[in-house]
């Protein structure tokens, strides 16, 4: 029974996240297919005003002709995410170049009811990046200064604006000795700011942790354009409540994230990689356990991903070849140690490894000789999800599990949907953190009635979450009950409500209203 009131609560949490009117048009693909459960259905808020030529033209004086794009071409494109899953229908896009540019464009909105969706590099893969239905959409992506970057006096603290692309800054801090603690598959497109607004996990959490630990401070807009300005750069700041964790991860829903400070390592020079294959899943727990155990402190990354995945990707992608000799094995698991002392890190690996081919727990094995060798490893995990929009439809899942719960998933996943798509599993094993990705020629409602909700109940009776580093987006936002009481959700509503309420200029902003819509994307 408290489910279903919480159900019914989400439904109006979700809805203050979307709004406009025509749901069944853009929760539908090319080809009119459902992509998720149907249940998950939002209706326009009518109390939103549409876009008039007054408002163009106020936009025009604030960000001149450039920042305001009306262009079909550049619209499809910013209305449409990565996936071609999600697909709005909003007629404007605007371009700010700073903060107070920001703040002017959501105080104007705010004033006039215009519903808006923040959008970074428009790599999301839950729909939380694009329109549901003719938000304002609005990209930081000119907001791309690099700061300042303190080596000297506090240690690796990098200050920089929201749009910079993640790869830029990875290529900065390399020149100046250092290493940015996050690093993903969609670095070359995904922005600073989204990744900091989704929390994005990726491929170095393991080491480095979440972007709660490295983000020391932000700077973020209000829907009503107030700036809050917690842009600090300390390690230890105690005073009062630390509200820039209410901008991490809460996608955009509480405001714009302008600029953040994060605590960047310095790099350190000995990197090695191992590809190895293991025969099943339980010798991938324990070989992780033991990897903890004797690399320690080294140990920067622990992926996986199983036979079905690795077929995929050497059907799918150029260039790609198993380094393993030509026998699939069931699991292949990719080990980066980073560390500062190279002959030692070596030998520590090939001990670990020649251990546990020994032990019986890795078939077989290799470590890269080169920088080459290391990227084309790399390039397997990495360039998985590329591989499955190759194969064609693909329903993605994003999970945090118990280890040893987390392939049992997978396999009753497969015995559920039988030959009509494949299973495909790979992810953070390290960080319990499972893709489960079902990869169909084409999209098919009867194949989603086999994984929903079935993949969601699995998740919750076992204690997971339902989105593990995606973040919920209009995919999940009803569905966060999986993963949070009822009591944790309405304190989530409230906060929300509380936040917009205590703005002022907030006539338009009651139950029914936010302007803040969806998430502001990876
Ligand atoms: C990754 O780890 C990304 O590669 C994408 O988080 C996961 O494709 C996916 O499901
Ligand atoms: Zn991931």
């Amino acid at each position: 029974m408290e489910k279903w009131r919480a159900a019914d609560r989400l439904l109006k949490f979700s809805s203050r996240f979307a709004s406009a009117v025509n749901w069944n048009n853009s929760c539908k693909s090319k080809q009119g297919k459902y992509f998720y459960s149907v249940a998950t259905t939002v209706h326009r808020n009518p109390l939103f005003s549409s876009i008039s030529p007054d408002d163009i033209s106020y936009f025009k004086t604030i960000l001149g002709e450039r920042g305001v794009v009306q262009d079909a071409l550049a619209l499809d494109a910013a209305n449409t995410d990565w996936m071609g899953k999600y697909r709005g229908s909003s007629k404007l896009l605007l371009q700010p170049k700073n903060t107070e540019e920001v703040s002017q464009i959501l105080k104007y909105c705010n004033s006039r009811c215009l519903a808006v969706v923040p959008q970074g590099g428009n790599t999301g893969l839950v729909g939380g990046s694009v329109p549901v239905f003719d938000e304002v959409i609005i990209n930081v992506g000119l907001m791309r200064n690099i700061l300042s970057f303190d080596k000297v006096i506090v240690s690796g603290v990098l200050v920089c604006e929201a749009g910079c692309i993640l790869e830029n800054l990875i290529s900065f801090l390399d020149d100046e000795g250092f290493i940015m603690p996050l690093d993903l598959g969609a670095k070359g497109s995904c922005q600073i700011g989204g990744n900091v607004s989704t929390n994005a996990g990726g491929l170095r959490l393991l080491r480095y942790g979440s972007l709660h630990g490295s983000v020391l401070g932000l700077e973020a807009v209000l829907a009503n354009g107030t700036v809050l300005d917690m842009l600090g750069t300390l390690r230890k700041d105690n005073t009062g409540y630390d509200l820039k964790h209410l901008f991490i991860g809460s996608e955009g829903s509480l405001g714009i994230v302008t600029k953040v400070s994060i605590l960047t390592p310095p790099k350190l020079s000995s990197v090695n990689i191992a590809f190895l294959a293991c025969e099943d899943y339980t010798s991938c727990q324990k070989l992780l356990l033991e990897a903890k155990k004797k690399l320690g402190g080294i140990l920067s990354a622990f992926e996986f991903l199983d036979s079905d995945a690795m077929s995929l990707v050497l059907k799918h992608l150029d260039g790609v070849r198993n380094p393993l000799p030509p026998s699939i094995h069931n699991f292949y698991i990719l080990i980066e140690t980073t560390g500062s002392n190279e002959t030692f890190d070596k030998e520590n690996l090939e001990a670990f490894l020649l251990h546990s081919v020994e032990s019986g727990l890795v078939a077989n094995g290799v470590l890269a000789q080169d920088i080459n060798q290391a990227s084309s490893f790399w390039h397997i995990r990495e360039g998985l999800p590329e591989a499955l929009m190759k194969a064609g439809a693909v329903y993605k899942y994003d999970l945090s599990l118990p280890l040893e719960k987390m392939y049992d998933l997978v396999e009753e996943m497969r015995v559920q949907i039988g030959p009509a798509a494949k299973v495909v599993a790979y992810g953070h094993l390290g960080d319990g953190n499972l893709h489960l990705n079902i990869s169909a020629p084409a999209y098919d409602d009867n194949i989603l009635a086999k994984i929903e909700p079935f993949v969601y109940e699995w998740t919750s009776k076992n204690r997971g979450s339902i989105s593990a580093e995606h973040g919920l987006g209009l995919m999940k936002a009803a569905k966060i009950h999986y993963s949070k009481s009822p009591e944790t959700v309405r304190l989530m509503i409230d906060f929300d409500y509380c936040v917009f309420e205590l703005l002022p200029d907030t006539s338009c902003l009651d139950d029914n209203h936010s302007i803040i819509c969806l998430c502001l994307s990876a």
